[in-house]
């Protein structure tokens, strides 16, 4: 057979031959010509153009209708239209919940995707309701608040989401967001050349930096550490900022609740101008300026400033029912500014998350009843910021971890139930290899001795250093072929071959990462806020270790002796062990595969073309990488010779007797029967099962189409004879 003009190949599954270079030459060739989707199958490839494509207004959401795949070219809001019709039992696939599975390193097109697919499929709702337009907006609001700029990507998501649109009859009822582990450190510091989230940024555009009581960007600590302070356009962040308003109006934040946010947000940045300075008599710490940046965020967060500077320079624990204080030195002082800053912000992206939720979840949702739901996970993209002169930290090795999880998720399904599908059904088949990677999710999950269980371990040890921590890993991992310790012995740092690449990881701060302790008194202390808000978002929160921060060091209110008297009877629950950061994102991550493992999946593979994020040009090197890595070409190779589709006989005589009798039963006769008179090709018989490609279910559909329009037609016929 005659190969095809290159680029004009739909699906890559229908070439007859396929290598690295055909299937190099093919991309290449359809993304000059700026068709950045490709099929294989069923599996949707996007190639980020880096420019507007023109090819998301009206016209292209009406023709992704209800359509076969291969009637128009690939096309991201097919992969929404075929999501839908599945969902409501339509087209080859199974009725039901369907998962969309976008993956891809960052910069990748990840976020693009989604929010491409949210708006095809609220077109295909075809409603025009409000909590269509609200769910709309849920994206650009979580990314002022979840988005960075990195050297990777100018709008990076430093946080993972699964986004589950709930349905009824085909109607969008409503939608729930999970969010996973916010890069909360990125809030006191950044790499070089990097940025903080985008909304600390929206402070400075207008007049409402002085209502915040903030000066110039540039002389905020947190908005500088990544170097040197970068002033972005003006205009076009005041149109980001009006958007985000916009987007909170919709979603149905009140004007109070937003002037909270904003409120929180610029007191993040006046937290880290807080100085400390030492006194010299009797080497306690206080801070510097009493009426300065502490003053101001106090004042924001509507608490005492006196015990923000109690909380920030002192602790005191309860020994025998004795108070005793311990002056913090520097560092102490300014580990507790920076998590005081952390958990101001992390727990405010939270509410936000969590609020989102409760505004797009009607209550009848709430009891869950005949509801189907499409989810769409997005989560941070692969990532190596070493190359760009960075360096990775435990967040890096968490995002990487996901990755892995969802390469391991795409193996899963793809190869491995597939193939054990085809032994089990006794079809005929050449085992089809591929790269398994289960041996790196072991590396990191694996209970007692993986990444993870170690860095709890160690974080529960209290002369466990970030040092001590790698020299376990050192130790545990000596024979694995997928961990190097770095030749620089006096640093804790260690490699990781992951399927993607190596990463080099610095492990400093991991363990103070992994525990994430607020320092003592704080919670108590932003429970005694006056601002609503604050006080929501820290209540429950008990101080882990039972110690607490001096209250009132200066100030000997009323109110501090009130709440360090609740705070003493409070010692059990406070005693209580949170549950470390890395346990804490294992558990959602297996959530998330028993949620994505209870849907049918959809995958959407995004290519990054080139490193510079630039429009117009395919670095091949770069992109043959994540052909490789990805297992692409095993991918095409298993949509070309299996068979995607497998429906058991009962299932498959249900939806297709009509095409030949509609006594049939469901016996493996009964398939072939209707097989044949369809006339297709190139199916197999299993033992229970029918195997089919794509191909065969987009013929059949034709058929029973054609079928439906004869029926009314004759009806028609029939009607006007009679009449
Ligand atoms: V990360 O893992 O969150 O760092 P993503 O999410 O994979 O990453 P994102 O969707 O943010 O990448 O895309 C990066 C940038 O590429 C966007 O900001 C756009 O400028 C650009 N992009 C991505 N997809 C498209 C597209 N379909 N059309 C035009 C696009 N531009
Ligand atoms: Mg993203």
């Amino acid at each position: 057979m005659d190969r095809p003009p290159v680029g004009q190949v739909q699906d890559l599954a229908s070439l007859a031959k396929l290598d690295e270079t055909i299937l190099l030459e093919e991309i290449k060739e359809r993304y000059t010509q700026d068709k950045i989707y490709t099929y294989v199958g069923d599996i949707l490839i996007a190639v980020n153009p880096f420019k507007d494509v023109g090819i998301y207004g009206k016209e292209y959401s009406a023709r992704y209708k209800q359509i076969k795949q291969s009637a128009h070219p690939p096309h991201i809001f097919a992969v929404a239209d075929a999501a839908y019709q599945a969902l409501l039992g339509r087209g080859g696939r199974q009725p039901g919940n369907q998962c969309i599975l976008i993956s891809g390193e960052s910069g990748a097109g990840k976020t693009e995707s989604t929010k491409l697919i949210i708006k095809q499929l609220v077109e295909l709702c075809r409603g025009n309701t409000q909590l269509e337009q609200q769910i709309l907006q849920v994206n650009p609001l979580l990314e002022a608040f979840g988005n960075a700029r990195t050297n990777l990507n100018d709008n990076s998501s430093r946080f993972g989401k699964y986004i589950q649109l709930k349905f009824n009859q085909g109607h969008l009822r409503g939608a729930k967001i999970s969010e996973y582990l916010l890069e909360k450190s990125r809030v006191v510091r950044q790499n070089p050349g990097e940025e903080s989230f985008h909304i600390f940024y929206y402070l400075f555009v207008d007049e409402q930096s002085s209502q915040l009581g903030l000066g110039e960007a540039s002389s905020y600590r947190y908005l500088t550490n990544g170097g040197q302070h970068v002033a972005r356009q003006l205009d076009l962040l005041t149109q980001q900022k009006a958007d985000l308003i916009n987007a909170m109006d919709l979603v149905g934040f009140t004007d109070q609740e937003q002037a909270n946010v904003f409120a929180m947000v610029a007191s993040v940045l006046h937290l880290g101008n807080i100085n400390f300075q030492v006194n010299d008599d009797d080497d306690s710490i206080h801070v510097t300026d009493s009426n300065g940046p502490v003053r101001v965020a106090a004042k924001l967060l509507g608490i005492d400033s006196s015990e923000v500077e109690a909380c920030l320079t002192c602790m005191v624990t309860v020994t025998r029912g004795e108070y005793v204080k311990r002056n913090y030195n520097r560092q102490q002082a300014e580990d507790a500014r920076e998590a005081m800053a952390k958990a101001v912000y992390g727990r405010l992206f939270g509410w936000i998350v969590n609020k989102i939720n409760c505004l797009l979840v009607p209550y009848d949702l709430k009891l869950n009843k005949g509801f189907t739901e499409i989810g769409i996970l997005d989560i941070f993209g692969f990532e190596d910021f070493a190359k760009e002169g960075g360096k990775n930290s435990f967040e890096q090795a968490c995002i990487n971890l996901a990755n892995e999880q969802l390469q391991f998720f795409f193996n899963e399904h793809i190869f491995h139930m597939e193939q054990e599908e085809y032994k089990k059904e006794g079809i005929d088949w050449t085992e089809i290899n591929f790269v398994d990677n289960k041996p790196l999710l072991d590396l990191f999950l694996a209970k007692p001795i993986g990444i993870l269980s170690l860095l709890d371990e160690e974080s529960l040890f209290p002369k466990g250093t970030d040092q001590s921590y790698v020299d376990k890993l050192t130790k545990s991992f000596s024979g694995n072929t997928y961990f190097t310790k770095s030749p620089q012995t006096t640093k804790p740092v260690f490699s990781i071959n992951h399927y993607a690449g190596k990463v080099t990881y610095t492990a400093e701060a991991w363990l103070a990462k992994n525990r994430d302790t607020l320092p003592p008194g704080v919670p108590e202390l932003f429970q005694s806020s006056s601002n609503e808000l604050v006080k929501t978002i820290f209540r429950g929160q008990m101080t882990r270790t039972g110690s607490l921060a001096l209250q009132g060091r200066r100030s000997t209110s009323h109110k501090s002796k009130q709440r360090r008297s609740r705070l003493t009877s409070s010692g059990p629950d406070a005693a209580k062990r949170k549950i470390t950061v890395g346990a804490q994102f294992k558990n959602s991550l297996g959530i998330l595969m028993e949620r994505m493992m209870a849907s049918t999946p959809i995958f959407v593979r995004c290519l990054k073309p080139n490193y510079m994020k630039q429009p117009g040009h395919l670095d091949t090197q770069f992109v043959l990488a994540q052909l490789l890595y990805t297992g692409m070409l095993e991918t095409i190779e298993i949509r070309r010779k299996g068979f995607a589709v497998r429906p058991s006989f009962v299932h498959f005589v249900e939806k297709y007797k009509i095409l030949k009798d509609l006594k049939l039963k469901g016996s493996s006769e009964d398939c072939v029967s209707i097989l044949q008179s369809a006339r297709l090709e190139g199916w197999r018989i299993g033992k229970t099962k029918v195997f089919l490609k794509y191909s065969h279910v987009e013929q059949l559909t034709e058929l029973l189409d054609r079928m439906a329009k004869c029926a009314i037609h004759m009806q028609r016929i029939v009607r006007g004879f009679l009449a």
